[in-house]
């Protein structure tokens, strides 16, 4: 079984998870506005394994017989200045959800809860995948500028395939 505290804080991450695919979308969007089909491609499959993040949280919670309710969240961000601030806005992001998941995990510590601790191992793991990839992104962005290299790096990003974790 969940603690109390351990039932709310997992209830709030998904949350989190369902919005960061939310914000994904978005960005997807706007990409796609700016013709940059590639970039709008790469957003989607991040929308994608979002939607997994959340998805997952959710079944341990029913597994541990805790009790899922699902939060509603505020429209996220729909326009950024230029691909570079909205991957870096993106990035900024996802160091907020770092946070929150090593939140989770000292929770977890400190209620004994050793099963979530161990769960929660493969979204510190995540994390840092994600916040490699959308680090590695804006530091292309930042060597191509705006010229004929934002469409390479279209090309480059139009190949991301959303391949569910196995196992996971
Ligand atoms: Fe779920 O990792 Fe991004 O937000």
């Amino acid at each position: 079984m969940l603690s109390k505290k351990m039932e709310k804080a997992f209830n709030d991450q998904i949350k989190w998870e369902y919005f960061s695919a939310y914000l994904y979308l978005s960005l997807s969007a706007y990409f796609q506005g700016l013709g940059l089909p590639g970039f709008a491609n790469w957003m989607d499959v991040q929308f994608q394994e979002e939607q997994f993040h959340a998805r997952k949280m959710f079944d341990y919670v029913l597994e541990k017989g805790g009790k899922v309710q699902l939060q509603g969240f505020d429209a996220p961000q729909h326009t950024w200045k230029s691909p570079l601030a909205a991957f870096e806005f993106a990035l900024k992001h996802e160091y907020v959800v770092t946070k929150r998941i090593n939140d989770l995990v000292d929770l977890a510590q400190k209620e004994k809860d050793h099963a979530s601790a161990i769960f929660l191992q493969w979204y510190v793991t995540e994390q840092v995948e994600e916040e490699a990839n959308f680090g590695d992104t804006v530091n292309k962005l930042k060597l191509v500028g705006d010229g004929g290299g934002l469409f390479m790096l279209d090309r480059e990003l139009a190949t991301r395939v959303f391949t569910p974790p196995a196992a996971a």
